[in-house]
């Protein structure tokens, strides 16, 4: 438990900093995916002992060093099943998982698929930079076709994956995207997806100006648009596929594609229901008649 002398009754966004300020290049979206996190969590009250922060590997895990709560850097693709660890073993705790495109669409995309189907009541933030940044540019799943990276000097040749059509594919109960550049429409977003009951997925546009300075801030702005303004109501999967289909370098909507409410992993499970399996006294456990089983 942290217990922090500074941090006083209502909860600032300060109060989720860690005592080391990021050390991502000047200009990443990272900032602004940090601001509205920080934001968020103060807007919901949520102290930080009571959130559980798990990161990938990549700029966007380095976040780890950044935050004031419980935080949990895994390996490479494993931020999910961390984070669902976390959630099934303390369901009280407010739990969120950040990784890159790379770390959610590549060396996590089984994971990825597996957390949206159980519908475990967490919250994913994918740092969609559509690019390996920390390794210093190489294709990644997102990345857009004819770009030229490290790994493809001539363009990328794979048709890019689509990060909101797979969510939705997958049984997503909660799809939404954000932009970096709108660091209060993204605080909004993070505040709806903690507040959703089952597995949220934001896939959030994060400009990186070092390895990916085609897609600037500047070229999202002439795309992006909100899809709360243009009156656009998330309750139906198939409109939702629609939004999701648009080439990004036309148009780029930011919201919630689509939102239900259903049961979720945890319902599965009623022993889940009574004390967190962290809390149980396990003195009392008597496992022998399991032991019984296998004689
Ligand atoms: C299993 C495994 N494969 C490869 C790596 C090397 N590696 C570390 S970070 C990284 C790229 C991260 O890219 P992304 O997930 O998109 O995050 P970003 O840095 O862009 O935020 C790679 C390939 C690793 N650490 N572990
Ligand atoms: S390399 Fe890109 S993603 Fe990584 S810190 Fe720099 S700007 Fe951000």
């Amino acid at each position: 438990m942290i217990s922090n002398p500074n941090i006083v009754n209502p909860l600032k966004p300060e109060d989720y900093s860690s005592e080391v300020f990021p050390t991502w290049c000047p200009g990443c979206g990272n900032f602004a995916i940090w601001a509205a996190l920080k934001n968020a969590l103060s807007e919901l009250k949520l102290p930080p002992h009571r959130v559980a922060l798990s990161f990938g590997i990549g700029c966007s895990g380095n976040f780890n060093n950044f935050v004031r709560a419980n935080v949990f850097h895994s390996l490479h693709g494993r931020a999910l099943p961390a984070a669902m660890g976390i959630k099934l073993g303390n369901h009280e705790l407010t739990v969120i998982a950040m990784g890159g495109d790379g770390d959610g669409f590549a060396e996590g995309l089984g994971h990825t698929l597996e957390t949206i189907r159980s519908n475990v009541n967490l919250t994913y933030i994918v740092h969609d930079n559509h690019m390996y940044s920390l390794t210093t540019g190489q294709t990644s799943p997102t990345t857009a076709l004819g770009a030229k990276t490290k790994t493809a000097p001539l363009g990328a040749y794979e048709y890019p994956l689509n990060p909101l059509a797979l969510a939705l594919s997958a049984g997503g109960s909660f799809v939404a995207r954000g932009f970096a550049g709108d660091i209060p429409h993204l605080q909004s977003l993070i505040a709806e997806g903690v507040s959703h009951r089952g597995f949220s997925f934001i896939d959030v546009m994060q400009p990186c100006p070092t390895f990916n300075p085609e897609m600037s801030y500047d070229w999202y702005r002439g795309r992006v648009y909100r899809l709360d303004e243009a009156g656009y109501v998330p309750d139906n999967r198939f409109r939702a596929w629609e939004v999701a289909q648009a080439p990004l370098d036309k148009k780029i909507a930011i919201g919630v594609l689509y939102k239900e409410d259903r049961s979720i992993l945890e319902d599965n499970f009623p022993e889940l229901s009574k004390t967190p399996l962290v809390k149980r006294d396990l003195n009392k456990l008597d496992i022998r008649p399991l032991f019984d089983n296998f004689k």
